[in-house]
């Protein structure tokens, strides 16, 4: 049935496309995993979501991602992945074209200080209404915060290559990335880290969503940080 539904023609409404990554570093959970599993299918702001999971691989995602984007033909894509020690919903706002990876991903790979892209821009910005975004998860008395840098990983990685592929072949659709914190049981042994209840995130995560169908033009509020 999932196949099915996954692979079902883009009705009335354009779709919703969330991704979040699997498991890496070790690790036996991904909260951005949990959240896209537990948001597929949900219908928000009159929006079907179609939620999937990306690898953790650089070699991978690509394709993957471009094929996602193709089948189901969103409106609105927002991108999923795991920052540990942040303490709020993380809105990036910055896309750099720059692969620099810490630890190997989960094919063994460790590329470091290579483009996303050759001979694309520098850096693309989210699309998402990011200011709109946060204001309107904070009178929801959900943590949420604006983020210069998604990272040189993965993520990093991903949200480059969606705002490529958004900027150059479906400028109607936006699109932007965000880090999520640990869940409470990964931060057992990690004393005094930050987390956030997967019922949390997944309202915040679907306030996001309403928040970016209905704001067409994002806040002008200062939001900008000095360090
Ligand atoms: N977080 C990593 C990759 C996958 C994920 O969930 C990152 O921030 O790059």
């Amino acid at each position: 049935m999932t196949t099915r539904r996954n692979s079902a023609p883009a009705r009335s409404a354009p779709c919703v496309l969330l991704t979040g990554f699997e498991a890496f570093d070790g690790a036996s959970v991904n909260p951005s995993q949990a959240i896209v599993e537990r948001l597929d299918g949900r219908r928000i702001a009159g929006r079907r979501v179609v939620g999937a999971t990306l690898p953790v691989a650089f070699a991978r995602t690509e394709a993957r991602l471009r094929d996602l984007i193709e089948r189901h033909r969103p409106d609105l894509v927002i991108a999923l992945g795991q920052a540990g020690g942040r303490a709020e919903l993380s809105f990036e706002r910055v896309a750099i074209n720059l692969v620099d990876a810490r630890i190997a991903d989960n094919d063994g790979a460790q590329p470091v200080d290579r483009p996303v892209i050759a001979d694309a821009p520098p850096a693309y910005f989210s699309t998402l209404p990011v200011k709109a975004i946060v204001a309107d998860l904070h009178a929801r008395g959900i943590p949420a915060a604006l983020s210069l840098s998604a990272g040189s990983y993965v993520c990093n990685q991903v949200f480059f290559m969606l705002a490529h592929l958004l900027a150059t072949r479906h400028p109607a659709v936006r699109g932007g990335f965000v880090h999520v914190p640990w869940l409470p049981q990964q931060t057992v042994g990690r004393p005094g880290q930050p987390s956030m209840a997967l019922e949390t995130m997944l309202d915040g995560v679907a306030a996001a969503i309403a928040c970016a169908v209905s704001t067409r033009e994002d806040l002008k509020l200062p939001g900008g940080s000095t360090h």
